[in-house]
């Protein structure tokens, strides 16, 4: 399997010089910053969501937040994202601000949905964000429609179709890489391998030796990376992206992270250790990598730290606030299926 269950520390801490072309510390921060706003609202939403405060079903990305900030900071605004189930860290990493994700949750008029979808059907048409799709393994099936439409029309874009372990084991992903293959589409796949596809491990699920090895019989670049490490997975997606506008076509990352809550709220999580958790916060966190990457070249101390953090609160509170205050959509809107709030693509 790609991963063992027990993680390798490969953490950057004590790193003193910056790595070449790595992006500057001010820039780095900032991702920091992105970084630990998802993993806040991620934690205000499982104990909202507990609280019976928002509606639906709520899938965390706590741990996972690299792979969507670390892909999205190499892509142009104009760049399309496509995500699952599990999207919270693909919307806010794509530039939805966290009062519009936040009023979508609780299902109010100003949720970047208008309120009409909640957590797995977030969308922003104007961001190129296609949305949050409850359908394992679909989003990437419209990632590679845009990515077909970008070339037939011959824009300088592309998309990312992101997708999970689970939806690796679809067949319907493999349908959607053959033609982006075939095609030279300008499509990024990204499976985000959490080792999880609701309660069943990796190891009981997928034959092969990755995902990665799985996707290179269609005979386009496939390569692992670590999830957990902001600036790799930032540096592969920048090249698949420079690859897919020089019209080389499709690139195939499978991204190794972990997500620290259950399947979704209300999951007991008896398939797995507590020490498995702890052992990937401990060794693995991105959050705390990025932290010590910073801290090793003299560029964040600890107050630093304690500062970006209570930042991240108080964005994610204020968003609380506002998605509480909102209104609820007008129930004479119910027969449009298009929220204008939602825009048109
Ligand atoms: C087509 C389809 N089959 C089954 C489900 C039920 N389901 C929801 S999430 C999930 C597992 C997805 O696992 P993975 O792709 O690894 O994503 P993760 O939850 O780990 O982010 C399943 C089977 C679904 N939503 N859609
Ligand atoms: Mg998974």
């Amino acid at each position: 399997m790609s991963e063992a269950a027990a993680p390798a520390a490969t953490g950057q801490a004590g790193a003193q010089s910056p790595a070449a072309g790595a992006p500057p510390a001010g820039v780095l921060r900032d991702w920091l910053g992105q970084m630990l706003v998802i993993r806040q609202f991620e934690a205000e939403s499982v104990r909202l969501s507990l609280a019976g405060q928002i509606p639906g079903g709520i899938h965390s990305s706590a741990g996972q937040e690299a792979v969507a900030v670390g892909t999205a900071q190499a892509l142009g605004p104009d760049d399309v994202v496509s995500g699952t189930h599990r999207s919270h860290h693909h919307a806010l990493a794509k530039g939805l601000t966290p009062r519009e994700v936040m009023a979508e949750l609780y299902g109010k008029a100003s949720g970047c949905a208008g309120g009409r979808g909640g957590s797995m059907h977030l969308v922003d048409a104007r961001r190129h964000f296609l949305g949050s799709n409850g359908i394992v393994g679909a989003g990437l099936g419209l990632a590679m429609g845009a990515a077909l439409a970008m070339k037939m029309r011959s824009q300088q874009t592309v998309a990312v179709g992101y997708f999970g372990d689970g939806g690796a084991n679809t067949g319907r992903v493999w349908e959607f890489i053959n033609l982006a293959a075939l095609w030279k589409l300008p499509l990024i796949a990204v499976c985000e391998n959490n080792l999880y596809a609701v309660e069943t491990h990796i190891s009981q699920a997928m034959a092969g030796d990755s995902v990665a090895a799985r996707a290179s019989g269609f005979g386009l670049p496939a390569e692992t990376v670590d999830g957990q490490d902001v600036l790799a997975v930032h540096d592969l997606v920048r090249r698949a992206r420079n690859r897919a506008l020089a019209g080389q076509g499709p690139t195939f990352i499978e991204a190794l992270t972990y997500r620290y809550e259950g399947h979704n709220v209300g999951d007991v999580q008896n398939y797995r250790e507590k020490s498995e958790v702890a052992a990937w916060l401990e060794a693995r966190d991105p959050v705390d990598r990025l932290r010590q990457r910073l801290a090793g070249l003299g560029e964040l101390d600890d107050a630093s730290f304690t500062a970006a953090t209570a930042r991240a609160e108080e964005v994610v509170a204020d968003a609380i606030a506002y998605a509480e205050a909102a209104p609820w959509p007008d129930p004479a809107s119910v027969h449009r299926a298009w929220p204008a709030a939602a825009g048109r693509p």
